[in-house]
């Protein structure tokens, strides 16, 4: 592969130990590859040029593991990640395999597995942080129901409130430098989960006690499980400030949650997502949550890797040429021009400019009367991303 497309520090390109490291089982198949190690998966993220590594905490550290072998694998790992000069920006905790979990956790309906659940997730920011990381996940993979008939729905986000306001005190009273991200989905474990995009998320963000140190981990393929444009809703998260991280993969619309490298189903929104982020001048890591095919070995599993991040340059360019294209960008200036002469508001409300407006008269036809370009504007766009422009 050209070299102008290998990932660079700068880049912020990260994967979830558990992405690289999918043994590609499924609902009905077997593993087909061997397990990574941790460190195994430093060196080979290395190799491909990643920024970074996160984790579960049982990704790391078994679930059963004794305090010392904790103690070891935690040793070897931050060895690992100094040793090939790799971060580890972002933990979480796994409150959805063990079948403890099985009707939740932060919403189970036996408060001993809320608390269990708490407990888990106390333990798990301490490895965070120990390993380095300022941002922590929440993904409710199991707060949801298949019958709404086993729980008030009000009394789940009554709990879920409850423990992400205890468990910010903890940070707070720890000392820890973290912010929290929620990260929606709208079903898959569950029939159903509870806060399944990201509009909800961020309405349920306000109701928290410390709402500022809470903000998103959107996700591409859950956004489009939900029907909905990735794109807008990354934008509506970066308006409210709280675009805190982000997974990037990819998703056929209307299949379950195919977690597909990096723009290789939807080039268009991927370039839309990939340009905004770009404008905006988002800084945070570039997480890659996603999996090599089934079909892949262990240099397949690499291939995807790089497959991942060499999309993300490529649109990052495509995105620049976008920018400076003079046809599109004169197009759009045109689309911006006021097709009629309006008493301005620009300066905000005011008795004056509020008259004027009423009182002015507008000619609907004239506004109606214009064609936008965008049929072209988005042709040459299809050009440019089909490389004959
Ligand atoms: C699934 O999309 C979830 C889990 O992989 C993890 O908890 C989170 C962090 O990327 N995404
Ligand atoms: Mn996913
Ligand atoms: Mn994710």
């Amino acid at each position: 592969m050209s070299d102008s497309y290998r990932p660079q520090p700068e880049d912020k390109f990260t994967f979830g130990l558990w992405t690289v490291g999918n043994v590609g089982r499924d609902p009905f198949g077997e593993p087909v590859r061997a397990p990574f190690s941790p460190v195994e998966i430093v060196r080979m993220l290395a190799d491909v040029g990643a920024y970074g590594v996160n984790f579960h905490d049982n990704d790391l550290v078994p679930i059963d593991a004794t305090a010392r072998e904790r103690d070891e694998i935690v040793r070897s790992f931050k060895e690992a990640l100094d040793e090939r000069g790799l971060k580890a920006p972002m933990a979480t905790t796994n409150l959805f395999t063990d079948p403890a979990f099985r009707d939740g956790a932060f919403t189970a309906n036996d408060p001993a597995v809320r608390a269990y659940a708490i407990h888990k997730t106390m333990r798990a920011m301490d490895l965070g942080v120990e390993c380095g990381a300022t941002t922590y996940v929440f993904w409710g993979g199991r707060e949801g129901t298949e019958s709404d008939a086993t729980k008030s729905p009000v009394d789940a986000l009554a709990w879920m409130r409850e423990a992400l306001n205890f468990l910010c005190e903890y940070a707070v009273d720890q000392g820890y430098d973290l912010r929290f991200a929620l990260e929606p989905k709208p079903n898959e474990p569950r029939g159903d989960i509870y806060f399944p995009t990201v509009g909800s998320m961020l309405g349920f963000i306000g109701t928290l006690d410390r709402p500022d140190m809470v903000g998103l981990n959107p996700e591409v393929a859950h956004e489009h499980m939900a029907g909905l444009n990735f794109t807008h809703a990354v934008a509506q998260a970066w308006d409210a400030g709280k675009l805190f991280h982000i997974d990037l993969n990819d998703q056929n619309p209307g299949r379950y949650d195919q977690d597909f490298r990096f723009a290789a189903h939807n080039l268009k929104p991927a370039f839309f997502l990939v340009k905004l982020l770009e404008e905006v001048g988002y800084d945070g890591p570039r997480h890659f949550d996603a999996h090599a095919y089934r079909t892949e070995d262990a240099e397949g599993v690499r291939d995807f890797a790089r497959g991942c991040m060499r999309s993300y340059l490529i649109l990052k360019e495509k995105a620049q040429a976008f920018a400076q294209d003079e046809a599109i960008q004169g197009l759009l200036a045109e689309a911006q021009q006021a097709s009629a002469e309006f008493p301005s508001y620009a300066g905000g409300y005011s008795r004056q400019a509020a008259e004027a407006l009423r009182e002015h008269s507008f000619d609907r036809g004239q506004l109606a009367s214009r064609g936008l370009a965008y049929e072209k504007i988005d042709q040459l766009l299809t050009d440019l991303l089909l490389g004959v422009r």
